[in-house]
Formats: structure tokens, C-alpha cells, sequence
């Protein structure tokens, strides 16, 4: 595509401005002149090839243009009549330039904004703009509309008519029949008409479609009035502001043809999504915000770059007001449709608009994400995060997991609740529910290989960190070999549990016999784990029995500060009743002499309490211990039990997953 710009003309109605250079060269603002405008707006369309037919101050304007330093191929056509013909006559000089490609045609008189070059590029057709808005000129181009088609256009055509400016763009084929009879007309001495006499004659051919520009800024300068009025449409048009929000940490040429558009609407203010708000909706930030915000601030045409601190844009766009919100068509549907909805009722209170442009769906760019999301995974980057995340947020949750699949329900369960989308942050791999998906007692008969295959099996498909249940630890000797084990997969952190011999789940109480470990043996296993391990990264977070056992409140808080002191990098506070009292007696005064180390709970009996007020108290980690299991098999025995009783499956199948949906659980490769 090449653009053609006719600047022939002397532009007798601009008086003084036009005496020591073309029209063209007028100054429409601050820092732009008709022409420099113009070629801006064409460069950010990618359009790099110009062909100019030029009359007086030929060499003048030809300067002008190089001084612009654009990156632009001129090819300068001088029309020697240019006092004596009209431009049918320029475009019939520059005719051996103009017969190789589409072409944007305009006339160097032309200012517009450049959502109106948008419309024209976007369309299939050969097109010309148009404004089904404002009203007929008495003297200006008018084009004539039949069957949705131009079939005229010119000054005296009134009937059928809408107001036209000279910007067209022509597909390669329509063009040469127009231009074929621009030929004839001037060979047959017809030089003094518009070139779209031309046009009129050859419309059943030449297919031009009108684009409707309605009030959008497309406006020829002819005389100094029409210059005012211009320039204060351009100013105003210049004053426009666009909001953007990123997510990604990284660019690629998606993204920047996004940023480009953006650019062309305005002044483009970047909102950088806060790593919290990140992680909270798709993906730990490979790069942390200061970084991502560095990337974006680097990109030209970005005017501005602000911290987004929710997902949700409400504050950002009652704060920031811009006239456009740009965003990829993928948001219309899908998790993030209610954060759009919200977006538009914020414009709709201001006036201001959404601009959606075609989400890219090269799988380059999804190959891209898939080779983050896999980075994410490695064992390296997986374990640090655990406490990243704590760092980060002050409170985590995590969800238990005993397979591939129910890794993957703790993956990518996301609800969107008041402008936020939650997450579970971590996933548990409770030795209970592991136990009780192999069909065996809770008592450390699976052994550590076996609880290892589960942990590869959840690691294989998701990414987030893994929290393991570890039971006691089993022998010291043991256990050194454990935490070098589970370090080397990746895993964040062990939860032991200060218990010895034959150990049951602590929800049995003092039901069943369970002995507690000596606080000396069980700093000699904390210890002896910190020692084996090889990272920073890797916790050992001690689990204290004292409030199951009954054995007080004292036993437990002397438990705790021994264990921290010990080396233990968390300490758990476990109990099973229902009140949520003593947890929060235990929280409240670990917190008084210890504000540092991460404390966390697993609220299966205390379970009305909500993760603010858990977090208010000085919670960490709160670990959904066994919901999935509790959950999962009672449907299962359900379905078992229906299909007995019926004979069949029909009655069974309404309590299913529609086999497509579990399809689209498992992520393809
Ligand atoms: C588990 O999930 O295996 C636990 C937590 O250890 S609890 O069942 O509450 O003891
Ligand atoms: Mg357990």
C-alpha cells in the first residue's frame, strides 16, 4: 500500500500563508504542520511509501519532507501545469508510480483524525470517507450513494448525497480502471475537471464503498477561517487521553501492535497491574512490577505508566477519566465479562469509550505463555514462591490435592467476587486425603515413594506451590532424606507434626492413643532437616499437637518458640474444636512475642471464621485440608449407588460433568 498526496495546487484562499510555500506546509498546532500531521499518522499505519505530486515551491516542500526525518520513501512528482491544470492532471504525471499497489489517496489539504485512516485501512473495499452526519456543503465534495455503493461524487450532486472528503482508499484492481480513465481524460486534453469525473464515468466498475465517519475530524483546510476551526478540532482531538492495563511480563509484537493503536487515539496511559493483582488472576509475575512497569515505560509512544491495583478498573477510571479504555475482543467473553461490564458503566458515567480491537490468536504468542507457565512449573522457580506469596500478600490460601486432576481443579478454580478474582494460592498434599484416594488408613502406611509419585503426578500439570503434609517426619535419619528429596521436586515446604510412634489423624483427638514427641527429640528433627536441606528457599514448618492432645496452651506456645528457635521456618497451630477461641488465644499471643514467622492453621472444625479475621489475628497460611476429598467422594458413592438401584446409568447422568467440560479441564499441550 502507498499513499498518494496532492499538493499541486496553489491554494490561492489562504492569502499570506500560502505566499512563500505550499498550503500544505501550514502549521495546524504547536508541533505539527497539515502535511507533517498527515505523514505521522500515515507512518503509524505502517504506510511507508509516498508518492507527492507537487506545483509551486516544489523544492521547498521536497526539503520540508526529508527534514522530517520520517520513515517515509518519497517520490516527488512535479506537475509543470500545476497553474493551468487541475490534480487529474498530477495523478496523470505520477501515473508509472501509482500502478503497482493499493493506494491511499488524499488531498494535501486534508486534516483527520486518525480514527478515520482506521476505518478506511479496516475496510475490504475500495472506500472513501463520508459523513452520514454532518450536513451537505453548498461547494465541498459530495458523494452519491446507490446500493451502497458511490456511484458519483462531486460538487453539484445533491440527490442521494452525503458529504465526502477527499481520503480514499482503492484496492489495486479498482484503482487501474480509475486510473485508465484518468489516462483518457487527459490525453484527450480533459485536464482542468476533478479526477472523479473520472470516477462517475467508470463507478459500475470501480467499486468505492462509503465509510461512514459520522463526526469524526476529516476536514479540508481551504481558507484561513477554515483554518481556525481546524486547528481547535485538532487541539482537541490532541487533548484526547487513553487508559490501557497490562498484565503480561513480557512483550511481544502483539502487544505493541496493541500500544500502537492505542497510541493513534490519543495520549496512552499504561495501567501495570500490581503483582498481587497478578497472581490473583492468572499467573505468579515471572518479573516483579517495578520491572513490568520499567518495560512499559520504555516503549515509545507511551506517555505514561501507573500502578493498577486491582483487577477491577472502577478506581483507576473515576481517578484517571480517560476518553478511551482499549482492550483485545477476548475479555467479551469468559471470567474477565463482568470486569469489562463494569468498565463500560464507569465510561457510560463520563462519556467516555471502549475501543476493542481482535485478540491475537497466534500460537506464537500462546507457545509463548505456554513456555512461562512450564518456566513457572520447574522446581527452582516453584519452590521460592511459597514464599514470595506470603511476603507478598500477608495471607495465602491452599486447597488440598491428591491427583493430577484435583491439582488442576486447585490450579484454576477462579471466581470473581467485586472487581477481584481469587485464587488458591498454594495446594495441600494432605497425607489424609492422599491416603484415602489409594483406599488406606491415615496412619503413614503410603509410603514416602508413593506420596512422592502423587507430588510428581500434581506437579506435572499445574504450577502453583506445594505445601506437604509430612506427617511426623518419621526417623531423623529419615527425614533428612525427605526434605532432600521433596527440595529437589520443588516443593516449598514440609508440615511436621510433633507426634511419634504410630501416628493418627489429629481429628481423632484423644479418641484414639497418640503420643507426643518430646520437644528435645523434636527440635533434633528440625534441625537435623534445616541442616540437609541445599536452598533458602525450602520451609520446615513444625506442627504443634499440644491443643489436640489437651495439653494446654502453655505446652503449645513453650512448643512454638522452641521450634522457631530450633530453626523450624513456620510453625502450624492445629486443633479440632469448633470454637475458634484457643487459635485465636495460641495466634495472639505466638504474635505478641513473635511478629515474624509465618503461622499456619487448617480450620476443617473451626471453620466459620474467614480469612481476614484469620488474617487480622496474624495468620499466614490457611490450608483447606480435605474439601476436595470430602466433596468429591460422596458423589461418587452417589453415583455408584444410583446406577445399582436403577439398573442403568440414565438417572446417574444428570449428576455428571458433561464430558466436554472435564475435557476442557485438561489443559493439551
Ligand atoms: C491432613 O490433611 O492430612 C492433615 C490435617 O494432617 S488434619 O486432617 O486436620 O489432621
Ligand atoms: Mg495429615
Amino acid at each position: 500500500m502507498k499513499a498518494i498526496i496532492l499538493n499541486s495546487g496553489v491554494g490561492q484562499r489562504m492569502g499570506a500563508i500560502t505566499d512563500t510555500q505550499p498550503k500544505c506546509m501550514t502549521e495546524i498546532s504547536s508541533d505539527n504542520t497539515i502535511l507533517s500531521r498527515q505523514l505521522k499518522n500515515l507512518v503509524s499505519f505502517d504506510i511507508d511509501e509516498v508518492v507527492m505530486t507537487t506545483g509551486y515551491y516544489n523544492s521547498v516542500l521536497e526539503e520540508y519532507c526529508e527534514g522530517l526525518h520520517l520513515p517515509i520513501k518519497f517520490t516527488f512528482v512535479n506537475n509543470p501545469l500545476y497553474d493551468k491544470t487541475n490534480y487529474i492532471y498530477s495523478i496523470y504525471c505520477a501515473r508509472e508510480h501509482l500502478k503497482d499497489d493499493d493506494i491511499i489517496l488524499l488531498h494535501g489539504d486534508v486534516v483527520f483524525e486518525p480514527l478515520v485512516l482506521e476505518a478506511i485501512l479496516e475496510s475490504k473495499h475500495s472506500c472513501m470517507a463520508v459523513s452520514s452526519t454532518q450536513p451537505l456543503p453548498e461547494k465541498d465534495f459530495k458523494a452519491v450513494i446507490e446500493k451502497g455503493r458511490i456511484s458519483r461524487v462531486g460538487v453539484n450532486f445533491f440527490e442521494n448525497a452525503m458529504a465526502a472528503q477527499p481520503l480514499y482508499k482503492i484496492n489495486h484492481e479498482d484503482w487501474l480502471i480509475w486510473l485508465e480513465n484518468i489516462e483518457r481524460f487527459c490525453n484527450e486534453g480533459r485536464r482542468n475537471c476533478y479526477a472523479e469525473d473520472a470516477f462517475n464515468e467508470v463507478s459500475d466498475r470501480c467499486k468505492i464503498y462509503p465509510v461512514d465517519i459520522k463526526e469524526m475530524l476529516c476536514a479540508e483546510i481551504d481558507t484561513p477561517q477554515d483554518l481556525k476551526t481546524v486547528s481547535a478540532r485538532v487541539k482537541e482531538v490532541n487533548k484526547r487521553r487513553v487508559y490501557m492495563c497490562c498484565s503480561t511480563d513480557f512483550i511481544h509484537s502483539g502487544h505493541i501492535a496493541i500500544i500502537r493503536k492505542a497510541c493513534r487515539l490519543g495520549r496512552l496511559t499504561i495501567g501495570v497491574l500490581s503483582d498481587e493483582a497478578v497472581a490473583s488472576y492468572k499467573r505468579f509475575p515471572l518479573i516483579p512490577f517495578d520491572e513490568r512497569k520499567r518495560l512499559f515505560e520504555n516503549i515509545a509512544g507511551v506517555d505514561k505508566v501507573v500502578e493498577q491495583q486491582k483487577l477491577s478498573y472502577t478506581d483507576i477510571l473515576r481517578t484517571l477519566k480517560p476518553d478511551y479504555v482499549v482492550h483485545g475482543d477476548d475479555w467479551v467473553s469468559g471470567f474477565q465479562k463482568p470486569i469489562r461490564e463494569e468498565v463500560i458503566t464507569v465510561l457510560d458515567e463520563y462519556g467516555g469509550r471502549l475501543v476493542e480491537y481482535p485478540y491475537s490468536n497466534n500460537p506464537k504468542y500462546k507457545q509463548m505463555d505456554a513456555l512461562q507457565r512450564a518456566e513457572l512449573a520447574m522446581p527452582d522457580l516453584r519452590r521460592g514462591r511459597l514464599r514470595k506469596l506470603i511476603d507478598m500478600k500477608g495471607l495465602i490460601t491452599a486447597i488440598e490435592a491428591h491427583s493430577g486432576i484435583t491439582g488442576l481443579i486447585a490450579e484454576k478454580t477462579t471466581v470473581l467476587q467485586d472487581g477481584k478474582t481469587y485464587q488458591f494460592d498454594a495446594m495441600w498434599l494432605s497425607s489424609l486425603c492422599d491416603s484415602t484416594a489409594k483406599g488406606k488408613p491415615d496412619i503413614e502406611v503410603v509410603d514416602m515413594t508413593s506420596r512422592f509419585r502423587t507430588i510428581d503426578d500434581i506437579m506435572e500439570v499445574t504450577t502453583k506451590p506445594i505445601i506437604f503434609d509430612g506427617d511426623t517426619g518419621g526417623q531423623t535419619e529419615h527425614f533428612v532424606y525427605t526434605v532432600r528429596s521433596l527440595e529437589r521436586m520443588g516443593v516449598s515446604m514440609i508440615i511436621i507434626e510433633d507426634k511419634i510412634g504410630l501416628k493418627k489423624n489429629s481429628l481423632f483427638g484423644t479418641e484414639v492413643k497418640q503420643e507426643q514427641d518430646t520437644i528435645e527429640h523434636f527440635c533434633e528433627k528440625i534441625k537435623a532437616g534445616k541442616k540437609a536441606q541445599k536452598t533458602k528457599d525450602f520451609m520446615i514448618c513444625a506442627r504443634i499437637e499440644s491443643l489436640i492432645l489437651e495439653k494446654g496452651m502453655d505446652d503449645a506456645l513453650e512448643r512454638a518458640f522452641a521450634f522457631v528457635e530450633a530453626g523450624a521456618d513456620a510453625i502450624m497451630i492445629h486443633s479440632r474444636k469448633k470454637d475458634p477461641a484457643e487459635i485465636f488465644e495460641f495466634v495472639t499471643k505466638f504474635r505478641a512475642t513473635d511478629s515474624t514467622t509465618p503461622v499456619v492453621v487448617v480450620p476443617t472444625s473451626f471453620n466459620t471464621v474467614t480469612e481476614d479475621e484469620f488474617k487480622a489475628c496474624g495468620v499466614n497460611v490457611v490450608i483447606y485440608a480435605n474439601h476436595l476429598t470430602r466433596t468429591g467422594f460422596p458423589a461418587m458413592q452417589n453415583a455408584a449407588r444410583t446406577i445399582l438401584e436403577h439398573h442403568r446409568a440414565k438417572e446417574c447422568d444428570e449428576m455428571c460433568m458433561p464430558i466436554k467440560e472435564i475435557i476442557n479441564l485438561i489443559p493439551e499441550e
